[in-house]
């Protein structure tokens, strides 16, 4: 855990948030910005900066994982979703923490660029 980053006090339930998943290695919980009815964001709870930080393969599987969990459980695995990660400064990343972001809910607009 790295002592300066809010994901890795969120994932490891040093601040709470509202949480949708948990499990070993991934915490998922509601962004505080939400861009669509569901928007939540999965993460590792080892500290990586971004998913090209080495980030092991149980790991990556397990954020996988997680992602399938909450669009069951938000009920868009049917409707459909996007999972976008923003990395490094020209995807606008904010958070250097890696994060998936899991939205869904509504028609999402095709402006990705
Ligand atoms: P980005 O790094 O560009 O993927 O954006 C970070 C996202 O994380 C942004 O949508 C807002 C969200 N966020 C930032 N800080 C917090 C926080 O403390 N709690 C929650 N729930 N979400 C946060």
């Amino acid at each position: 855990m790295k002592d300066d980053c809010i994901f890795c006090k969120i994932a490891n339930h040093v601040i709470e948030s509202d949480y949708v998943y948990e499990d070993d290695l991934v915490a998922a919980f509601r962004d505080m910005n939400p861009l669509a009815p569901t928007h939540v964001l999965v993460m590792p709870k080892e500290h990586y900066e971004t998913i090209v930080d080495g980030v092991p393969a149980q790991t990556l599987a397990a954020m996988v994982h997680a992602v399938e969990e909450v669009a069951k459980s938000e009920g868009v695995a049917e409707t459909g979703f996007r999972v976008t990660t923003n990395t490094g400064a020209d995807a606008g990343q904010v958070v250097q923490h890696l994060h998936l972001h899991v939205l869904g809910g509504k028609r999402l607009t095709d402006d990705l660029a």
